[in-house]
């Protein structure tokens, strides 16, 4: 009896010892595995943020580049050219067209760079978003009217373009010195419009994404 409970005992000692070997082995399997789902998740997520952040732009860049096709851009003819920039545009904006005798109605309107609400100029993120000092693209219908009217049409605008900071220096050599996240420049007779969003990503940073349009003004 007494040799027989000293290999139970024994067989137990191993039996423990053999699971204890399996469930390391088992976890050395599995731990580079879980890694490796963790990391494609991790790009998966990052490739979502870049996707959103690229509609985005598109989006937005559309709708500021068919405002500006669609308005009066006689006023832009003399803007000093390229590398002076705008961070916003006075243009004419059709607003009706008469059945009786084919006259159309213009009125003043901008389309600007506007600090988001709750958001200042001073390097600090105010309305607690994570985002510094960002902006968003306004049309202001009416400009200069006391029946001015705001339509936003693009959110979470970089303060400057993309690769640019706000230090007297061309940081992104694209000629233009200190430009907005939304600016405008004239090259010759057109109009070019370039554009910076922030989205943000799973990990709490941003993603940034930028494109540019041209627009031909009108002789
Ligand atoms: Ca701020
Ligand atoms: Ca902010
Ligand atoms: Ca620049």
């Amino acid at each position: 009896m007494h040799r027989t409970d000293e290999r139970t005992v024994a067989q137990r000692g191993r039996t423990i010892i053999e699971m204890a070997l399996a469930v390391s082995i088992l976890a050395t399997m599995t731990l580079p595995v879980a890694m490796a789902e963790d990391t494609g998740f991790s790009v998966f997520r990052e490739v979502a943020a870049q996707s959103t952040a690229t509609t985005k732009n598109r989006r937005a860049i559309d709708k500021i580049t068919n405002f500006v096709i669609s308005a009066g851009l006689d006023g832009l003819k003399t803007l000093p050219e390229s590398p002076y920039w705008y961070d916003g545009i006075k243009v004419d904006n059709l607003v009706a067209v008469s059945k009786e005798t084919a006259n159309l109605t213009w009125r003043a309107a901008k389309i600007v760079f506007q600090y988001e609400p709750g958001e200042r100029n001073d390097g600090k993120d105010n309305d607690n978003d994570g985002m510094i000092d960002e902006g968003r693209v306004v049309v202001i219908q009416d400009y200069g009217t006391l029946g001015a009217r705001e339509m936003v049409i693009c959110s979470n605008v970089s303060e400057y373009l993309e690769g640019e900071k706000g230090n007297s220096a061309d940081d992104n050599k694209n000629g233009l010195v200190d430009e907005k996240g939304l600016c405008f420049t004239r090259v010759g007779d057109k109009l070019v419009i370039h554009l910076t969003v922030l989205s943000k990503n799973e990990e709490g940073g941003f993603v940034k994404r930028t494109m540019s349009s041209t627009v031909g003004i009108r002789n």
